[in-house]
């Protein structure tokens, strides 16, 4: 029954968006077995409503969304306005670049926005929030588009914001014990990692797509990446950010000290928000300082089993210096030795292999990347301490075959490894993606159950960051179809929901996910959420374009 009245109350929600238009937003149910249909229930998206006919499908059961006809079609005084504003060079019309940012990165997601603006600061990404908010445009804000729940591109027309011009570094502190990096939200990365490098600091924050992904997208989206064992989540190491709010008021918030107790700490709601509250423009960052030896075992287990104890295991015997436990099983492992990723040289292939050559991945193997990070000074302790690890692993049974790493290019082969996981699925067809936390002991079961549930139509790959909890579980067909979706969902997100997990750990929940948000987060928890974003955009002078002075700026969902 309270679930019922939770759903009537989202219903009106929406409503409040449709001045004079009456929204038909279908609601099935608020069971977890048929969510809310609409994207407009969770993040008040206006931009979308939900009607019975018609619409975009995105590739996941019941998110069919379809364009709020409150919103303004772009004309050439817009035009002219932002041209103004900010010169030919941040207002793209290009048909080619257009067609790139309208596309996330699988190729998945696909808007039809017809116009991409890139401010240079803080007051360009303000003029053009104030003016689309006094003109009823929706927008999407974009970082490095790397994202991978359709959260970073448009769902229809809307105006395109790219903070990637907005790239410089503001300040950093070198002192040993501060380390504060202040930056603007376009900056790469990967840029941000040789920055630090180059100081003696590492970024607390490392994955896959540092080559493009944007600091703004990720602190938006609460990245977590392969060194969250270590230097824990971005809630963690933002120290304070820079947002601009939908009516283009700027939230200065962009602190650098570590204890600050006056009030609500409301950058928080920012790291995770995926921009339904605001564009993140600077953010500064916690950063430790570099330990100079790093070394990185690529071990092979016999089952998930021996994976969780050799876990536990290292956490006891080796927790200072564990920095990253990583996770792919043997068809991750034979998917991504088979395509051109690996060259001949890579040296994570020999973990695949038994003592006399034979191939491992016909039997039913774990490769486990493990990094470690110390200090010179007390290198020759940890590495006697590594190696006794190792031995003893092997020795007890627990590790079947393992190599640690001699040099550098032996490390980044095995990081080539995992982090090649994503582009290789990507090459090998239709791939469905799930990001799931969940309770270590249960974490393989849910693998196994959907081998069982999808039969031979799909490839299961598992992988992830097993030291978080975090299960990265993809189904790789040779093309998207519905019959192999209809076995995947909704039984993943129940089986998660049963098991107390969450349905994203770390990608966000994007269009993909937004209107299965009940399967980990209660209905009070939910409507809280709501409440607090309408609250927000109540309070917001100059919002009026809509009915109860209502913001009509589709703060859409970033990466
Ligand atoms: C990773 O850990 C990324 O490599 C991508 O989070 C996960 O491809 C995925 O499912
Ligand atoms: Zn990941």
């Amino acid at each position: 029954m309270e679930k019922w009245r939770a759903a009537d109350r989202l219903l009106k929600f929406s409503s409040r968006f449709a001045s004079g238009t009456k929204l038909t937003c279908t609601i099935i149910n608020y069971d977890h077995t048929h969510p809310l249909v609409s994207e407009c229930c969770f993040f008040p998206i206006p931009f979308y409503c939900c009607k019975s006919k018609q619409g975009k499908y995105f590739y996941s059961v019941a998110t069919t969304v379809h364009r709020n006809p409150l919103f303004s079609i772009i004309s050439p005084d817009d035009i002219s306005y932002f041209k103004t504003l900010l010169g030919e060079r941040g207002v793209v019309q290009d048909a080619l670049a257009l067609d790139a940012a309208n596309t996330d990165w699988m190729g998945k997601y696909r808007g039809s926005s017809k116009l991409l603006l890139q401010p240079k600061n803080t007051e360009e990404v303000s003029q053009i929030l104030k003016y689309c908010n006094s003109r009823c445009l929706a927008v999407v804000p974009q970082g490095g588009n790397t994202g991978l729940v359709g959260g970073s591109v448009p769902v229809f027309d809307e105006v395109i914001i790219n903070v990637g011009l907005m790239r410089n570094i503001l300040s950093f502190d070198k002192v040993i014990v501060s380390g504060v990096l202040v930056c603007e939200a376009g900056c790469i990365l990967e840029n941000l990692i040789s920055f630090l490098d180059d100081e003696g600091f590492i970024m607390p924050l490392d994955l896959g797509a540092k080559g493009s992904c944007q600091i703004g997208g990720n602190v938006s989206t609460n990245a977590g990446g392969l060194r969250l064992l270590r230097y824990g989540s971005l809630h963690g190491s933002v120290l304070g950010l820079e947002a601009v709010l939908a009516n283009g008021t700027v939230l200065d918030m962009l602190g650098t000290l570590r204890k600050d107790n006056t009030g609500y700490d409301l950058k928080h709601l920012f790291i995770g928000s995926e921009g339904s509250l605001g564009i993140v423009t600077k953010v500064s960052i916690l950063t430790p300082p570099k330990l100079s030896s790093v070394n990185i075992a690529f071990l092979a287990c016999e089952d998930y089993t021996s994976c969780q104890k050799l876990l536990l295991e290292a956490k006891k015997k080796l927790g200072g210096i564990l920095s990253a436990f990583e996770f792919l099983d043997s068809d991750a492992m034979s998917l991504v030795s088979s395509t051109t990723f690996l060259g001949t040289e890579n040296h994570g292939q020999e973990v695949i292999k038994d003592k006399h050559g034979q191939d491992f991945t016909s039997i039913d193997l774990r490769a486990l990347p493990l990094e470690f990070w110390y200090s010179y000074a007390s290198g020759s302790i940890f590495m006697e301490n590594l190696e006794a690890f190792l031995l003893h692993s092997v020795e007890s049974g627990l590790v079947a075959n393992g190599v640690l790493a001699q040099d550098i290019n032996q490390a980044s082969s095995f990081w080539h490894i995992r982090e090649g996981l994503p582009e290789a699925l990507m090459k090998a067809g239709a791939v469905y993606k799930y990001d799931l936390s969940l309770p270590l002991e249960k974490m393989y079961d849910l693998v196994e159950e959907m081998r069982v549930q999808i039969g031979p139509a799909a490839k299961v790959v598992a992988y992830g960051h097993l030291g978080d909890g975090n299960l990265h579980l993809n189904i790789s067909a040779p093309a998207y179809d519905d019959n192999i979706l209809a076995k995947i969902e909704p039984f993943v997100y129940e089986w998660t929901s049963k098991n107390r997990g969450s349905i994203s750990a770390e990608h966000g929940l994007g269009l993909m996910k937004a209107a299965k948000i009940h399967y980990s987060k209660s209905p009070e928890t939910v409507r809280l959420m709501i409440d607090f974003d309408y609250c927000v955009f109540e309070l917001l002078p100059d919002t009026s374009c809509l009915d109860d002075n209502h913001s009509i700026i589709c703060l859409c969902l970033s990466a």
